[in-house]
């Protein structure tokens, strides 16, 4: 059994924490890990506040296990998504796409445990001092948003800069990558993209498939140029962003032929011209399953990898 602080910290089995994938991780999926012994997450993205506090709400009524949402600090209602994780007593808050900073005094006052995701050492270390339980060091081989390290630069480095517990993200989808965090100092992992197929994830069918036929090369980062990469798989969308970006085009190009595309791919199963948001890991991932078989698959696996690496030492 892998067992670190950060299943005190946050009242887990197992140390692991499902991704707030925007327009996708709402409460079935979240339910599905946290009933599995993962922290399970609903995805505030862009969605109208009595949405997120419905969701909250459905969630209470399928698990009795903690579970958390995600703010992303791009969207334009975080304020007010920041009150209703209080009002609702939510038990865990991450964060994406920025910094979270004005928000963790309440938090802490409200008892949540408070879990940036980062992209730097900078970051790590400002929101360590700003007070935050743990930071999740996420690497560009994620789906979504992303910075421009790797995960195997940016973990060690994190964990050198700051005391707290960190979390490792980006291109953990079997039990290699978790054992592999844990070398690089995690004490934890973030997992999105194979939580991306699991059964009681509600994401259209045409996304799963999409994810599931990807090959390891199939993932491009678009929209550079904003300041926001965003990694997606290969289709007529990314195609168009490519495009945008060989003429030099403006910001409000990318605004036009970005807008509503995530909803698209996600909830009508446009996989051509929306956007199919999924990390460098989903050429590994080939299959539906329960999030418990995910789960479980994963930590013995993880499980068997440390008990061989002794193999390598004379
Ligand atoms: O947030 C994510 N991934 C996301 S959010 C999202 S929705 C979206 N849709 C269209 C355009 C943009 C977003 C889809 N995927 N991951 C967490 C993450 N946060 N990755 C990188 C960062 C990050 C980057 C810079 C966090 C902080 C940061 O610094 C900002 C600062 O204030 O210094």
């Amino acid at each position: 059994m892998i067992n670190s602080i950060l299943c005190d910290m946050l009242n887990i089995k197992y140390p692991i924490i499902q991704g707030g994938m925007a327009w996708i991780a709402d409460s079935s999926l979240a339910a599905g890990v946290s009933n599995s012994g993962g922290l399970g997450i609903i995805a505030a993205a862009n969605a109208p506040v009595d949405y997120v506090r419905n969701e909250i709400r459905k969630a209470k009524h399928l698990t009795d296990k903690p579970f958390g949402v995600n703010i992303m600090l791009l969207s334009d209602n975080a304020d007010e998504i920041a009150k209703v994780v209080c009002e609702e007593g939510v038990k865990v808050v991450t964060t994406g796409a920025g910094s979270p900073g004005k928000y963790i005094e309440m938090w802490k006052k409200h008892g949540i445990k408070v879990l940036p995701v980062v992209a730097s050492t900078a970051l790590a270390k400002r929101m360590e001092r700003d007070g935050v339980d743990a930071v999740i060091a996420e690497g560009c081989e994620s789906g979504g948003h992303i910075g421009e390290l790797t995960t195997m630069a940016l973990v060690p480095q994190i964990v050198d800069s700051v005391k707290i517990p960190v979390i490792a993200a980006g291109g953990i989808g079997d039990g290699r990558g978790i054992a592999a965090a844990f070398m690089l100092g995690a004490v934890g992992v973030q997992v999105g993209t194979r939580f991306l197929v699991a059964n009681e994830c509600t994401v259209n069918e045409n996304y799963k498939e999409k994810v599931i036929k990807a090959k390891d090369t199939d993932s491009v980062v678009t929209a550079r140029p904003t300041g926001h990469p965003v990694r997606v798989i290969r289709n007529k969308l990314s195609r168009q962003f490519q495009l945008l970006e060989k003429s030099g085009a403006g910001l409000e190009k990318y605004e036009e032929l970005g807008r509503g595309c995530l909803p698209k791919a996600a909830r009508e199963g446009d996989i051509e011209m929306g956007s199919v948001m999924a990390g460098q890991i989903a050429g590994l991932v080939c299959k539906e399953q329960s999030c418990k078989e995910i789960i479980t698959e994963m930590f013995s696996e993880a499980e068997e990898r440390f008990a061989k690496i002794k193999q390598f030492i004379c």
